[in-house]
């Protein structure tokens, strides 16, 4: 098991090694993430002060245009892992269709992100994140982003909260790093992460609990009766980390206006659902696990339950 304090270049590094055929592509492409993730941090933390500054004549103080925060780690994002030269094709939240980078085009890899997750959080100064997921490039075409969460190679999402956290899996575990800002180092804070097997905090947006159908109803009513406490960031990374280390249940259920719920399979859904289950924990969509769904576009969108293995049991057990 590694040591804690261990930079996340020499983890991805060593994690490699275990590989004696591996050519170091991974751990380029992870390197890359690790990179853009440091870039957003630092912007993240002057976005109060980049507003303010930029307030009066919509300039900041190196001379650019004030961008919003998530138009900005959308760009460092797609630039960074362009340059990478290990992606043949990157999808984005905020991209209607996939960006295939002329330095990619050897790339043995795609990635699909959610650049700002919680963006309406932003203005409050409440945590926010990134989430990305990393396939194998098979045939080159958009068919690709469409592989189940099973085929991930890896997933993982980087918190921006009181301190700056990247945690990822490459389907042999999962750990968490900490920015030493001062540093600028990612260190292992969190090894073999493994998540308690039952919580007592439910994290759902309970506002469209009207238009629940009645087994979710049931659901959330009986937790209430066995003492949970409720918890809602509003940012699925903040809400998933939290339920990740104390656990409980995250869920974004489908309701009578969203039928199919709201969050997004391929850059919210799959990657976070593979970390819970790294973690010991269970995802589903109410009906089935969900990696072993099978994504038809690239923006869809799938209602899910993830969290701790009693809470997900209770769940399947209809609540009883
Ligand atoms: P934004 O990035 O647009 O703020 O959406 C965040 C999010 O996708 C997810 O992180 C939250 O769990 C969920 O939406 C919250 O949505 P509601 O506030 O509409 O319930």
């Amino acid at each position: 098991m590694a040591d804690i304090g261990m930079d996340l270049n020499r983890f991805i590094l060593e994690e490699e090694r275990k590989y004696p055929n591996a050519s170091g592509s991974l751990s380029i492409a992870l390197m890359s993430v690790e990179t853009a993730a440091k870039m957003i941090t630092s912007h993240t933390r002057m976005a109060g002060l980049a507003d303010i500054l930029g307030k009066a004549d919509k300039i900041n103080i190196q001379g650019e245009e004030v961008q919003k925060l998530d138009e900005f780690a959308n760009k460092v994002l797609i630039k960074v892992l362009s340059d990478s030269g290990q992606f043949y094709a990157i999808a984005s939240e905020e991209e209607e269709e996939p960006i295939y980078p002329e330095k990619g085009k050897y790339g043995k890899y795609i990635i699909a992100f959610d650049p700002l997750d919680g963006s309406t959080n932003i203005e409050v100064n409440v945590s926010i994140g990134t989430i990305f997921a990393v396939y194998r490039r098979i045939t080159g075409t958009i068919n690709d982003f469409l592989q189940k969460g099973e085929d991930l190679i890896a997933a993982g999402y980087i918190i921006y909260g009181s301190s700056t956290m990247f945690i990822y899996t490459t389907g042999t575990g999962l750990n968490g790093f900490t920015l030493d800002p001062s540093a600028g180092l990612f260190l292992l804070s969190h090894n073999d992460m493994k998540m308690p097997q039952e919580g007592k905090i439910y994290s759902v947006n309970e506002s469209n609990a009207a238009g629940w159908d009645e087994k979710t109803k049931r659901y959330f009513e009986t937790l209430k009766t066995k003492g949970y406490t409720a918890r809602f960031i509003g940012t699925m990374v903040a809400d998933v980390h939290r339920t990740l280390l104390k656990g409980g249940i995250f869920a974004y259920p489908a309701d009578h206006k969203s039928k199919r719920g709201k969050l997004r399979l391929l850059y919210e859904v799959l990657p976070m659902s593979l970390l819970m289950k790294q973690a010991g924990g269970l995802a589903t969509d109410g009906t089935q696990d969900i990696l072993t769904v099978k994504p038809s576009e690239l923006h869809e969108r799938s209602p899910i339950f993830m969290g701790s293995q009693k809470e997900i049991e209770l769940l399947l057990n209809n609540g009883q």
